[in-house]
């Protein structure tokens, strides 16, 4: 079986973070390790705001330690890395154990809150994770941030933005235009340093996507892991999204989660032997 690992931020609502991530790696029957960087907390009393607390980095490497005294992983992600000696140490890691089909989901906008959560990740982002990435997947606003060009408008200011990230390092790029671009399609540009593709999907209309960023670069890391060509694992990704974003599940008066299980009806998996009513 293929080992997939996600270092990653965890969404104590089960949403995005480590547990979008690692739900996501069984769907796609890879094996899902983790290494937790931050965890965040939101408070119902204020709005909903989002906390980080950030993990030191000293108990992030001993999970690095145990992730990797095995035989290797096949692919791995990164997402919330909560501050900049996470990321270098993240960075160190990558290297050492020479991995190579490695998604940098560049967590610095979350898209459920107008909060950039985490900008003092742009410099280590910038100088040790994009230079190792075999896909970066910003979203738009990421994007803009991480090409310095601000507000990114059109699909035209999209490729633009994936042409810089790619000189930063990052092999392939995909920028994330999703709801934000205001388009009545849902739209992602991937650059594979010589061409574009402009990826076209049905635009939901739902409050239901809570996740989804992180599901997206899961759902490619996983299919790295398993030999798909990376604009296959995109393409694959994007179907995988957008069945969970269709069928999303209400959580409070505040959130509303993708569901990660959707594109193969995992609530029905045990069907034979689980009494459905319940
Ligand atoms: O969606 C970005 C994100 C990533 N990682 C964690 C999060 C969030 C958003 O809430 O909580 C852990």
């Amino acid at each position: 079986m293929k080992k997939v690992l996600t270092i990653a931020g965890s969404d104590s609502t089960g949403g995005a973070g480590i547990q979008a991530d690692l739900k996501t790696f069984e769907e796609y029957g890879v094996f899902g390790f983790s290494s937790l960087t931050s965890i965040v907390t939101m408070d119902p009393s204020a709005g909903w705001s989002h906390e980080v607390t950030e993990l030191p980095e000293e108990l992030l490497e001993k999970q690095l330690v145990s992730v990797f005294a095995g035989e290797g992983i096949d692919a791995l992600k990164t997402g919330m890395m909560g501050n900049e000696k996470n990321i270098h140490l993240a960075s160190k890691y990558i290297q050492k154990y020479a991995v190579e089909k490695v998604v940098v989901d560049p967590v610095i906008a979350c898209k459920g809150t107008a909060q950039i959560l985490q900008p003092k990740s742009v410099v280590g982002i910038k100088e040790y994770l994009l230079p190792q990435a075999y896909i970066a997947t910003p979203n738009l606003v990421e994007a803009g941030i991480l090409s310095e060009m601000g507000d990114l408008l059109t699909i035209d200011d999209m490729k633009k933005a994936a042409v810089k990230i790619h000189q930063l390092g990052a092999r392939h790029v995909v920028v994330k235009g999703g709801h934000r671009l205001g388009m009545n399609r849902a739209v992602d540009v991937f650059y594979d340093g010589a061409t574009y593709d402009v990826l076209e999907s049905e635009l939901i209309q739902t409050d239901f996507n809570h996740g989804a960023g992180c599901t997206f670069a899961a759902a490619i890391t996983a299919g790295l892991a398993k030999g798909y060509t990376v604009k296959e694992a995109v393409v694959l990704a994007k179907a995988f999204v957008g069945a969970g974003i269709k069928q999303g599940v209400h959580i409070n008066q505040f959130v509303g989660h993708i569901w990660h299980g959707a594109y193969n009806q995992a609530e029905n998996r045990m069907g034979g032997m689980i009494d459905e009513e319940k």
